[in-house]
């Protein structure tokens, strides 16, 4: 048994009703018979998946067939486990189908990071994080997934007049409910009830340092996840968050914290940069090295921008230090998806246009 879901006090015991099973999992279920489980991923580590089951977690690996299929459990899957409780191990066998998926495009094509979302929390906060364009891509985001999206707008307790932001960002996504709260002071958090009745899924999006996991903490009713503060010179939070987790809630919701921007938040992250800096991408398509990091390689068309005037030099300062606390070890692939990404944010656009042109909007 792992310690993959906290809660204060004792270990959690759930049934596989607590967890969101419905007679659509049952029956798939049905046709497996012998030493299997049924489960769902709470966390995913590698190569190693926390999965909640009838009274407990295991800890799992995935079999060959899966993994030669690329087929990796996402947080929130409901998934199929072979239990050897004599050799101390049980692994994934299989996946249930999904009624929802967070995907982002990738090379291999979709890789799902988080399934079976119902609502999507778009957690804002009041200040500095506050941007409607990036409000529009976490909705284009939510939109894509299937799942419903709610912006959250966190921190109001910061904010002089929190229902003109509310209104503000209402008037960007007419039909998505606002709601303004204080995950902190837990004044409005109570108006997030219509969204958490029990057995519901609810994933967090947002940036780093907006709140999320403070949330989680308020509407677990004790402290499972870490916080920290935010920078002061720019608001921006510190990737306390590292691994997406599935929590069961007080009230009997299932709720996903992500970490900020860094990996859910690749695609948006990237899109960010890309809104933020569209000068400086349009000028490393004339780089000579795809992957270049405009420091000093040969060849740099940023560089000869800031030597030539056209291009402040502290323009591409700031650049780089946001891609560098983005890029971490994985420094190079992720540089590499900001144009791949870039792409995918146009499609998703589009799709998402479609969708409200259907809805009449
Ligand atoms: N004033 C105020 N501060 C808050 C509120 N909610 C969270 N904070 C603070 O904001 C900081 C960041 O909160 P976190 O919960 O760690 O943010 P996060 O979104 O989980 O960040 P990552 O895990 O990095 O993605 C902490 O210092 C919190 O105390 C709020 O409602 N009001
Ligand atoms: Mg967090
Ligand atoms: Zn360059």
């Amino acid at each position: 048994m792992s310690q993959s879901t906290p809660r204060c006090g004792e270990d959690p015991v759930y049934t596989l009703d607590d967890l969101g099973w419905t007679e659509e999992h049952e029956s798939a279920f049905s046709k497996y018979t012998g030493p299997y489980l049924a489960g769902r991923v709470a966390c995913r580590q590698k190569t190693v998946w926390d999965v909640l089951v009838d009274g407990g977690s295991v800890t799992a690996g995935i079999s060959g067939a899966l993994r030669k299929l690329g087929r990796f459990p996402a947080v929130g899957d409901f998934v199929v486990l072979l239990h050897q409780p004599e050799a101390g191990t049980s692994m994934i066998v299989d996946i249930l189908p999904q009624k929802t998926r967070f995907a982002r495009g990738g090379e291999g094509g979709d890789q799902v990071i988080a399934a079976n979302i119902d609502t999507v929390f778009i957690v804002t906060a009041a200040g500095r994080d506050l941007n409607a364009r990036r409000i529009e891509r976490y909705l284009a985001l939510a939109h894509a997934s299937g799942a419903r999206p709610v912006i959250v707008i966190n921190k109001s307790d910061l904010a002089d007049d929190p229902a003109t932001l509310a209104a503000e960002l209402a008037a960007v996504s007419p039909g998505t409910p606002v709601v303004p709260i204080s995950a902190m002071s837990g004044e409005g958090v109570d108006r997030l009830a219509p969204y958490l009745s029990p057995r519901t899924t609810v994933a967090l999006i947002g940036s780093s340092g907006v709140g999320k996991s403070t949330l989680i903490n308020r509407l677990m009713g004790c402290p499972v996840q870490e916080t920290s503060d935010v920078r002061d010179y720019d608001e921006r939070g510190r990737h306390t968050t590292t691994v997406r987790q599935l929590f069961v809630l007080e009230g009997g919701a299932l709720m996903i914290d992500n970490p900020g921007l860094r990996e859910v938040g690749i695609g948006l992250a990237s899109a960010g940069i890309a809104e933020t800096f569209p000068e400086i991408l349009e000028l490393a398509e004339g780089c000579r090295f795809s992957d270049c990091r405009h420091e000093e390689e040969p060849g740099c068309a940023v560089q000869a921008a800031v030597a030539a005037g056209t291009l402040p030099a502290a323009r591409l300062e700031s650049f780089q230090r946001l891609m560098r606390e983005l890029a971490f070890e994985e420094e190079k692939a992720e540089i590499g998806l900001v144009r791949l990404e870039k792409k995918r944010w146009k499609a998703i656009g589009k799709d998402a246009r479609d969708l409200w042109k259907i809805k009449g909007r």
